[in-house]
């Protein structure tokens, strides 16, 4: 086979793999349009959750795993658009040192991940309680990484 026609294969067998991971940002503009709008999605399911929490919102399991849900599929997207060359600058709360300092950053980045799907696991067990406790794990995280990486 030739060596062309082998790239072209493994670029389509990689982008298949990819799937919905692989976010195409032509410049940085759109990089942090996608990642601010991924970040407000989130930040509403938390609140809606937030609330459940505090007990102004009545226990509703059906909708717990909703917004549990949405939060883990949503943590999986913002990371490629977040890493985009050069989009600290502009509109836009990330620091500079989130890009410089990559492998730190996505291993918060993970965490997230890995803290959400314990929150969807725990909202499809049922029991408030355990809710509760994930929900502040997560907010650890969410804090953390704010506190590290986002401009006040
Ligand atoms: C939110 C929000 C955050 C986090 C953080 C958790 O709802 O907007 O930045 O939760 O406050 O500690």
């Amino acid at each position: 086979m030739r060596a062309s026609l082998k790239g072209v294969i493994l670029g389509i067998v990689l982008a298949a793999i990819g799937g919905v991971a692989l976010a195409n940002f032509s410049k940085s503009e759109d990089a942090i349009e996608y990642r601010q709008s991924v970040m407000t999605v989130i930040g509403h399911h938390f609140g809606s959750l937030a609330a459940v929490v505090k007990e102004q919102t009545p226990y509703d399991r059906k909708a717990v795993e909703h917004d549990a849900m949405v939060i883990k599929t949503m943590a999986e997207l913002p990371w490629d658009a977040m890493m985009f060359p050069g989009s600290a600058k502009g509109h836009t709360t990330i620091k500079a040192s989130a890009l410089k300092e990559k492998d730190k950053f996505m291993g918060v980045a993970r965490e997230l991940e890995s803290a959400t799907q314990k929150l969807e696991e725990t909202a499809a067990n049922g029991d408030l309680n355990t809710v509760k406790a994930q929900f502040s794990v997560v907010a650890g995280v969410c804090k953390a990484c704010h506190s590290t990486f986002r401009k006040r």
